[in-house]
């Protein structure tokens, strides 16, 4: 193995190793553990191979070989320059939210590393895609205000489906990325989940990621209950983080018929966000309703009102969502989320590069360079071919979007559940009903994980053939998805109105609903006997932030552990073996840590009818290997 390791050497394969290689190179003495993750992973690209990735069911992988990503040029042995985060580091949040207000030029949000996914390819970005341009970005765009690269549902899928450690990714990602702040979306007292936590659990988890790298935490709350964003504010302000609190936009400023959600409302929750604490205001128009007059008259409103700097953030569901963009910015605006071009559009953000391009020579342009942004887009253009299956088919703006208002991060996502249940080509029925239950639960706000519910509902009217008669009917028995029945007893809050009575009493059958804030029916949760308890079930040391992904997904993040403890860190595996394994005589090469490579090459496989069992011949670093797979189909 010695000598696997001296061949599999990244000093080795480039030559650059001198008559010293031996003796300061230690690494090429680990043998067993290395070996052994070699082993695991082999047999996960095996499975793979032979059964196929689950993630890939009743999908069509994209024709192979995929280009190889195009790097930019960049020179990194230089260290990168000062960001955004130096001004962050110097002048505290409180400094940084007036130095937002101060500055002339329009401050961008790059959404790429997270809503742009969740967005455009049900979350599915691994750690490795970002991880490969992550330096670039570092010495390319320092001046971003901030990469949104965290938080939302991209927690839970990178264990889920991804069987990654978010906070892994996390740590790398500021390794790599030292200069330019980290913004997380963080749903309130549901974190990162979909419901609700004990206020300890969401103030620990907060904690977490702020002593881990998130600099920003775009704070919501899924019914606009500022009472349920309190904690979280506190707890960022408490941690040192910027509490960036959101008032999440839904229907229209100036439809008559929609009182509910006028000027007023929003400069209201404005009010009590700036009293509660938050150093920025973000409006969080999640589904991409927010018209361009409509961005207009409550920036130019909220900035009359309000002393706080203001970060927009919108969709392009519509088509025309960089108009409400401009609009907010000539509105002054002080900063504004848009995703790398070939990141950009349809469910995700409006297009950045073009953004900055429409701005250029104002005194409004912001201060990244154009051609940069560019170059890293080509990145992402290679980058998301990979990603093909996930995206759902959808190939131009809709206007439909202002009758659904479906964020457009759960857009794909419930595109896929709707297919995984069979109702695929009833899309434009579930996408109608989706409408009909938001009017049954009386016009709320629907943002994860309330949207979620109107999901849930809406695919179960379509897929039951429920109507809105039935839905009401008191003498027809209907069986309610679990999470209404949760919404309708208080557990996610209650909208300032109430919820309509008569379905209310409907769904809850007689039982009576929470009373106030649901965080505080929530008993605390005894951290210390957690992580006593999770340490002994999974006989291991369990971390600070192990901890936290328990607390927010006990089962699936036990599922991870076991995927780990028997595949190894699968995150190394670029994301073409990942989902579609290997061909045969295709050779990868992995680089699972600092100095230790290896060279996998599938030379052939043998199925054996006898046994059911795949025999795989690989060559790792030069040495023959085999492996066993049992086929499952
Ligand atoms: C999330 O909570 O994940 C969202 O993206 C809401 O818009
Ligand atoms: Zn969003």
């Amino acid at each position: 193995q010695f000598l696997e390791n001296v061949i599999g050497h990244p000093k080795f394969a480039d030559a650059s190793y001198t008559t010293r290689f031996i003796d300061s190179t230690p690494e090429l003495f680990q043998f067993t553990p290395r070996r052994d993750r070699a082993t695991k992973l082999l047999r996960f690209i095996g499975d793979i191979v032979v059964n196929g990735s689950p993630e890939m069911k009743d999908r069509q992988p994209p024709t192979r070989p995929l280009p190889q990503p195009r790097l930019p040029a960049t020179d990194l042995t230089s260290p990168a320059p000062s960001g955004t985060r130096d001004v962050l580091r110097e002048l505290g949040p409180d400094g940084f939210a007036d130095w937002m207000k101060a500055q002339p030029r329009t401050l961008l949000t790059d959404t790429t590393l997270r809503d742009a996914h969740q967005s455009l390819f049900a979350t599915r970005m691994r750690s490795r895609d970002m991880l490969a341009i992550a330096p670039h970005y570092a010495r390319l765009l320092p001046g971003l205000f901030s990469l949104e690269c965290w938080g939302g549902a991209t927690f839970d899928v990178a264990m889920r489906f991804l069987k990654e450690d978010p906070w892994e990714r996390l740590a790398r990602l500021r390794e790599e990325i030292p200069n330019i702040p980290f913004q997380m979306l963080l749903r309130s007292a549901n974190a990162v989940g979909y419901t609700n936590y004990a206020d300890n659990v969401v103030q620990y988890f907060i904690r977490q990621a702020a002593h881990n790298g998130i600099d920003i935490f775009r704070i919501f709350d899924c019914l606009n209950n500022v009472d349920d964003m309190r904690l979280a504010i506190d707890a960022v302000r408490e941690a040192g983080g910027v509490a960036e609190a959101a008032i999440c936009y839904t229907g229209d400023l100036f439809d008559p018929s929609r009182p509910k959600y006028n000027l007023d409302y929003y400069l209201r929750l404005a009010h009590t966000l700036q009293e509660a604490g938050a150093h920025v205001l973000g409006i969080k128009d999640m589904a991409g309703v927010c018209r361009p007059r409509a961005a207009h008259a409550l920036v130019t409103a909220l900035k009359q009102e309000i002393d706080l700097p203001i970060h927009f953030h919108t969709h392009d569901t519509s088509g025309i969502a960089a108009a409400s963009v401009l609009a907010a910015i000539d509105a002054g605006c002080d900063a504004v989320d848009g995703a790398l071009d070939a990141m950009s559009g349809l469910t995700s953000q409006p297009n950045l590069g073009s953004i900055a391009a429409a701005l250029q020579h104002a005194d409004k342009a912001p201060d990244v360079d154009l051609a940069a942004m560019r170059q890293l887009s080509d990145y992402w253009e290679d980058v998301r071919k990979v990603y093909a299956p996930f995206e759902s088919d959808i190939r131009s703006g809709t206007a439909d979007v202002y009758q659904h208002e479906m964020p457009g991060g759960q857009y794909t996502n419930l595109r896929e559940q709707a297919r995984a249940m069979g109702l695929g080509p009833r899309w434009p029925e579930v996408s109608r009903a989706y409408a009909t239950v938001n009017r049954l639960f009386g016009d709320i706000v629907k943002v994860t994980p309330s949207s979620k519910v109107v999901g849930d509902l809406a695919l179960s009217m379509v897929a039951n053939n429920w109507n809105e008669q039935d839905i009401l009917d008191p003498e027809r028995d209907i069986d309610f998805p679990e999470s209404v029945i949760s919404l309708f007893r208080g557990e996610l809050g209650t909208p300032p109105d109430g919820w309509p009575g008569a379905l209310q009493a409907k769904v809850l059958k007689g039982s009576a609903p929470i009373d106030g804030r649901p965080g505080a029916h929530i008993p605390a949760v005894d951290l210390d006997d957690a992580r006593e308890q999770l340490s002994k079930s999974l006989e291991r040391e369990i971390s600070d932030t192990d901890l936290a992904s328990w607390l927010m997904y006990p089962k699936v993040f036990e599922e991870f552990v076991k995927h780990r403890k028997r595949y190894g860190d699968v995150s190394t595996l670029p994301t073409e073996t990942f989902f579609y394994g290997l061909d045969e005589n295709e050779e990868i090469s992995v680089d699972i840590d600092k100095g230790k490579r290896l060279i996998i090459r599938l030379q052939s496989m043998a199925f054996h009818e006898e046994d059911g069992v795949t025999r795989l011949f690989y060559e790792l670093n030069g040495q023959s290997r085999v492996i066993r797979v049992e086929n499952q189909h």
